[in-house]
């Protein structure tokens, strides 16, 4: 195990980092404002970030818009070159940018480095892609003529992006923009500026080292201030934002109004259904590391649980001993399965739900509560919790970024389909099960009607290999992989005619 100080002199961490970086360059405005970055592990000033303001945000758009013109042209498979070795640049610093980002975010190193892992993924799905971008033939109606489609460039993609996965959602949207001769400005979450400029530092060095312009790939530091920005700026054709359902409705209609595209992945409320035929052993760690992984903040974590009344008993006292044996503390150390939550915020946020669910009447079977001592100084480590709810409460419909597990009993599979669905989002599901019937028609139509629907695996830890996002509130959007580059391009119908005549289409005539 690195050391941190060491781990941010290799990264390029100063004590005070600059609010925005178009490659080689880095700047602020003078007089910004300088903000603390402490970590929610041990409560440690980790270093200082300033903030971007309007001036430096315009320097960086005028330089992406410069440099958009010369990486457009640069053929897609060399571009997939410089991707790979993004790719091969992440490999090298995994240890120390999975660490940090653990330090910085306060997820467990495993799940830091599975984060890292999940961008050299990318990386290596985007290069093969750049050999690829496929349009499709048609046949003309006319003779002589040829029909085909093809992917231009976009332009500048704005990325706003959330602490909980603080650098993989960056690599899932720029390494595959980046692919379609796109170029990028990336708003980290406030909350975890610094695996950003890691990140910004590990992807600058390639590209100096194979000469590309500055304003390929930029960084820009701030609040909600610069996403307003880029949100409302016609310069930026595509906003793909990922956080709270609220700010994808403000993102969402403030792009709107300029007519752009938006690529939306907001919140989610997954459930694992738990049938009379499934596993109980397996489904037990699908739902423990669903709902403790990361501390209930990933946007696939399972929040509901929803369980035949024929094995609820059994399966309730198997959770309620398993979340006795759960270790939770500093997530650098590897006994430890959960670390805190992100800050002091998001630990009323949940001791409000905890109220809020009680009042509605729910029945806590594993109590909750902030954890109080020296191992926890830093106050944002919490106990994991768990409760017997009915699905209609208000908290839960609602998506508290917690550990906080709800129980549901069912009778029917069709009452747990609807029960699944009966929430405003619609991210990630699941089913467990070894009867085909029950798996085919939670597949199917009048199945899940969510993104990512799962077959004896939980709700989280998605492959990179799929399309990512999913329905309803969660925003409509798909990023990753499967066809989810197209979002990044524009698509251009071509039809040429070789012939020496000129054909009207629908048989009009029209002769001089
Ligand atoms: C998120 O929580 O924002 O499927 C993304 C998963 C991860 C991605 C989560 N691959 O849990």
């Amino acid at each position: 195990n690195l050391d941190i100080k060491d781990i941010l002199k290799r990264l390029h961490i100063n004590d005070i980092n600059e609010a925005f970086s178009t490659g080689s360059t880095w700047g602020s405005s003078n007089g910004a404002i300088v903000k603390d970055i402490t970590s929610p592990v041990d409560g440690q000033k980790i270093a200082a970030v300033k903030f971007a303001t309007e001036n430096d945000y315009n320097q960086v758009v005028v330089q992406a818009s410069k440099a958009f013109k010369t990486w457009r042209t640069t053929p897609a498979p060399k571009r997939g070159e410089i991707v790979r070795q993004i790719g091969e640049a992440l490999r090298a610093n995994k240890q120390a940018l999975g660490t940090l980002v653990s330090y910085e975010m306060g997820k467990s190193l495993q799940e830091g480095l599975g984060e890292v892992q999940e961008m050299i993924d990318i990386a290596d799905f985007a290069v093969g892609l750049s050999r690829q971008l496929y349009g499709l033939t048609m046949h003309s109606e006319r003779p002589e003529h040829r029909m085909y489609e093809q992917y231009h460039p976009l332009g500048i993609v704005g990325i706003i992006s959330a602490f909980n996965f603080p650098v993989a959602v960056w690599s899932w949207n720029s390494l595959l923009a980046l692919v379609c001769g796109d170029v990028c400005i990336w708003k980290p979450s406030e909350k975890t500026p610094l695996t950003a400029i890691a990140c910004q530092h590990i992807a600058q060095e390639v590209f100096k080292k194979n000469n590309i312009d500055e304003g390929v790939s930029n960084l820009i530091i701030g609040d909600r201030n610069i996403g307003e920005l880029m949100a409302a700026d016609t310069r930026v054709p595509l906003i793909s934002a990922t956080g709270s359902t609220r700010m994808g409705k403000a993102v969402s209609a403030a792009v709107g109004a300029r007519l752009g595209k938006s690529l939306l992945e907001l919140g989610g409320n997954n459930a694992i259904i738990i049938t009379e035929n499934a596993d109980l052993d397996m489904s037990l760690i699908g739902a423990v590391f669903g709902a403790v992984g990361t501390a209930g903040q990933r946007c696939t974590s399972t929040r509901r649980l929803i369980i035949h009344e024929s094995v609820y008993d059994a399966f309730k006292q198997k959770l309620v001993s398993a979340y006795g044996q759960i270790r939770i503390g500093n997530p650098l150390d590897e006994n430890n399965h959960m670390g805190p939550l992100i800050d002091a915020d998001a630990v009323a946020l949940y001791l409000d739900s905890i109220e809020k669910c009680k009042a509605e009447g729910g029945r806590f079977v594993v109590e909750g509560g902030k954890l109080e001592g020296a191992a926890y100084a830093s106050g944002c480590y919490v106990k994991p919790c768990i409760a017997e709810v009915e699905n209609h409460f208000k908290i839960v419909q609602h998506e508290t970024f917690a550990p906080i597990l709800y129980l549901i009993k069912y009778n029917t599979i069709e009452e747990a389909i609807d029960l699944q669905n009966g929430v405003p989002q619609g991210l990630s599901s699941a089913i467990m099960t070894n009867n085909l019937r029950e798996a085919e028609q939670f597949l199917s139509y009048a199945g899940s009607d969510c993104g990512i629907a799962n077959v004896n695996i939980g709700t989280s830890g998605a492959e990179v290999g799929g399309a990512f996002g999913g329905e309803k509130e969660t925003g409509g959007g798909r990023e990753s992989g499967s066809d989810a580059w197209k979002v990044y391009m524009r698509r251009q119908t071509n039809t040429i005619n070789y012939s020496k005549t000129l054909p009207l289409a629908q048989g009009i005539k029209f002769d001089l």
